[in-house]
């Protein structure tokens, strides 16, 4: 059985069912060794909750990667969600640079910003500096609202095709290869993907559930990166990870005290199912 080495970079909210504790138990369940570099650790993540600890482990992600050099350590990709400050994006291209095996792949999910908005603790810098880690991105899987930020293009919550491909090609311009860009909706009543690689453009509609949830962009990437290297094609491995999405969603709809995040965990089973694992 073919297995896949993976390092996933983002922060570990100690709760809130986000970054490491989604990315890891996802790609575990997908078949694939998983290895972390934590970004920081915080008590929650930062949306809704107030008073959360931060511990910006900056520092110590240089000293993993020279301890892994020494090793011979590589991945056949390396996945990154939100980091913890502008500094860590130059210590995560030093990553790519070292630790990726030749045909690995880059897989970047800004996780910045949603609803026209920079979560708690961004700035302009950050998104700056942002720009040059999706520009090295295989597959690039920004939101609506972090394309805007991304490429100038003011933010929209009602536009047509015409806008979205202006996003992806502008994306496109800035170096990422391929760009899956997620909550994509033409009416009230539907939200998607639109998937943009060198090969095709397409788009995969589903029902929209209109209750706001937390962690579901970390949700979607997570399954992503555990559906492409299984070996999905991209549109494929998109459609799959957002099948799982919305499993994840609507098994936290009853449950009106669970806003923090979605029981992603309750949808693994058909994951694996649909990855015929
Ligand atoms: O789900 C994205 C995310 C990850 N990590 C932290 C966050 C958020 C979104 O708010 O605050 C710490």
């Amino acid at each position: 059985m073919e297995y896949k080495r993976i390092l996933t970079i983002q922060d570990i909210s100690c709760l809130g069912q986000c970054s490491l504790t989604v990315a890891l138990p996802v790609l575990s369940a997908c078949g694939h060794e998983t290895c972390i570099i934590p970004s920081a650790v915080l008590s929650t993540h930062t949306g809704n909750f107030k008073g959360y600890t931060f511990r910006d482990l900056s520092d110590d992600i240089p000293k993993i990667r020279q301890h892994w050099e020494k090793e011979n350590i590589s991945f056949d990709a390396i996945y990154t969600g939100y980091l913890g400050s502008a500094v860590q994006i130059a210590y995560v291209q030093d990553i790519f640079k070292s630790l990726l095996r030749p045909n690995g792949k880059i897989i970047v999910d800004p996780a910045m910003a949603d609803n026209g908005k920079l979560y708690a603790g961004f700035d302009d810098e950050y998104v700056q500096t942002m720009k040059k880690l999706c520009a090295e991105a295989d597959v690039l899987l920004p939101n609506i609202t972090e394309a805007s930020m991304l490429t100038g293009i003011e933010y929209k919550e009602v536009y047509d095709s015409d806008y979205i491909d202006r996003l992806v090609a502008a994306l496109k311009d800035m170096g990422a290869g391929a760009v899956v860009l997620t909550g994509v909706g033409y009416d009230s009543e539907h939200t998607g993907v639109l998937v943009s690689t060198d090969a095709e453009c397409r788009y995969y509609k589903h029902r929209k559930i209109s209750r706001m949830c937390h962690g579901t962009g970390d949700v979607f990437a997570s399954a992503f990166t555990g559906s492409y290297l299984r070996g999905r094609d991209i549109f494929e491995a998109a459609k799959i990870a957002a099948d799982f999405t919305v499993e994840s969603i609507n098994n936290t709809l009853d449950d009106e005290e669970h806003w923090y995040g979605v029981k992603f965990e309750t949808a693994l089973p058909s994951l694996i199912k649909n990855l015929n694992i």
